[in-house]
């Protein structure tokens, strides 16, 4: 069994790539290049598996939060596991870190939100919101208000109900989705496709759609419409500040729900709590993931606001829940998370301190060669590659901008990934200002070499 390179990079990669079905992988190009091994992580660094040390600018996949190597959370997860490592919350039952931890996420959001469901992952948490917001509908005696729209290019999940509400044209095309009942509006994405309008009001159109889809639906069949605070899978696309006041107006005004999928935004990736409370909207219903535990294990989950709950009180058996429904050594990690963020005021340096630099230091990068943006909120951040900065034309497809740039980018120590042509950051919360410079200083760098291997070529 052993051989002289058992852990050695190329001995991993074989290993890899003859037994692991990757997730959102080209397996054609993964068997030409090998994955990279991560084997480590310590705050908001990596390590490979030949001893690189590599800037997490994507906070592993938008969920590291608090930062990598915090040990509270391994304690907790152990104390749980010695304690209780499994039990349900069906057939009436429950126990200490479930119920804890859905009063503590009631404590840090919104006053409209008491009560949570919990689930395993963003996935199942958007599932949820498909099953309850329909619930609601039935339970309300409107049983035709079913619809749910959502928006091209967002993303809400990979299973198939979730990946439907997303507006992902490949996942579509692949699964033969979407499910019936779900529709897709444009999205507000102002530099791809805001042309001569101002931000303000490319926003007010976008949000717009909404309205022109419920009047074409017809409000008694629509349940609710769901978004991203800010779509980050998509790209991170940053409305205009016009967009949600006028979404949040167009739901109240059509009594439909409105959801926000805050997977990414929530726990504070904006310098909030939730992405909703800096856009000052009021939602229904908030999908959590990720930043709950900062993905020392997995959870996700619904927070449902007392509207909606106090009506689904009043129903027969809402049939629906998977076994890891509040699990308890998961419940414990974010429990530790959650106090965490707060009592290390973690959220608030992001808002004062650590986003401000951000913006100020990331929009320097806008004026490179090949940028034809740098956008960014919170501690998330875009820029979009461009082969002309007047007229924001793209680069030829086969030029593979983007791919070239994040491999130069991870070859220099810094993971930054690509959507397309728009090259995206969400490094953990707790990155220092100095760190915040190391990554702008290589994404700069890599902007270079992107730019003399394009005009090379
Ligand atoms: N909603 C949003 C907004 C997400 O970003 C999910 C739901 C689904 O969560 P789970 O836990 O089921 O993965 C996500 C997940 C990418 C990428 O390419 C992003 C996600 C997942 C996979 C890839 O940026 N986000």
């Amino acid at each position: 069994m052993t051989t002289s390179n058992q852990n050695s990079t190329g001995d991993w990669q074989a290993r890899d790539q003859r037994h692991y079905l990757h997730p959102f992988t080209d397996y054609k190009e993964l068997a030409a290049k090998g994955s990279r091994i991560i084997t480590r992580a310590d705050g908001v660094y990596i390590w490979d598996s030949d001893g690189n040390k590599i800037l997490d600018g994507m906070a592993g996949l938008w969920c590291v939060n608090i930062g990598y190597g915090r040990q509270e959370l391994a304690e907790a997860a152990y104390r749980q596991m010695q304690e209780l490592p499994y039990y349900n919350s069906f057939f009436q039952c429950a126990h200490p870190p479930a119920i804890e931890l859905a009063e503590l996420l009631g404590e840090v959001s919104p006053e409209q939100f008491n009560s949570s469901f919990l689930t395993g992952s963003g996935s199942e948490a958007n599932d949820t919101v498909i099953r309850l917001v329909r619930r609601y509908w039935s339970l309300m005696e409107q049983p035709n208000k079913q619809i749910i729209i959502s928006r091209k290019n967002a993303y809400h999940g990979s299973t198939i109900a979730a990946a439907s509400l997303g507006g992902m044209s490949a996942m579509h095309k692949q699964g033969s989705l979407p499910i019936p009942g779900i529709v897709h509006i444009e999205q507000p994405y102002y530099f791809g496709l805001g042309g001569e309008l101002s931000a303000d009001e490319f926003g007010t159109q976008q949000a717009r759609l909404l309205e022109e889809a419920i009047q074409q639906l017809g409000s008694e069949n629509v349940a609710a419409f769901i978004g991203e605070p800010v779509q980050g899978a998509g790209g991170v696309v940053i409305p205009p500040d016009t967009y949600w006041p006028e979404i949040q107006r167009i739901c109240d005004d059509n009594d439909i729900l409105l959801i926000a999928d805050e997977v990414i935004t929530g726990f504070g990736r904006l310098g909030e709590w939730f992405g909703s409370t800096h856009y000052g909207i009021r939602p229904d219903l908030m999908s959590f993931a990720k930043g709950v535990t900062s993905g020392y294990l997995p959870l996700g989950g619904v927070l449902v606001s007392d509207r909606v709950v106090d009506v689904i009180h009043k129903g027969d058996e809402f049939a629906h829940g998977f076994t890891y429904s509040g699990h308890p050594a998961a419940c414990a990690v974010a429990l530790a998370n959650i106090r965490i963020l707060r009592d290390e005021g973690i959220i608030e340096t992001v808002k004062n301190e650590k986003a401000p630099y951000f913006q100020e230091q990331w929009s320097t990068l806008g004026d490179h060669s090949i940028v034809g943006e740098a956008r960014s909120v919170g501690l998330m951040g875009a820029i979009e590659l461009v082969c002309d900065k007047s007229t924001r034309e793209r680069f030829a497809k086969e030029q593979k901008a983007g791919e070239r740039c994040r491999d130069f980018c991870v070859d220099n120590g810094l993971v930054m990934r690509a959507v397309g042509d728009s090259m995206i950051v969400a490094p953990p919360l707790v990155i220092e200002k100095n760190q915040i410079d190391e990554l702008i200083e290589k994404a700069r760098r890599c902007l270079d070499l992107t730019a003399a291997a394009l005009t090379s070529a």
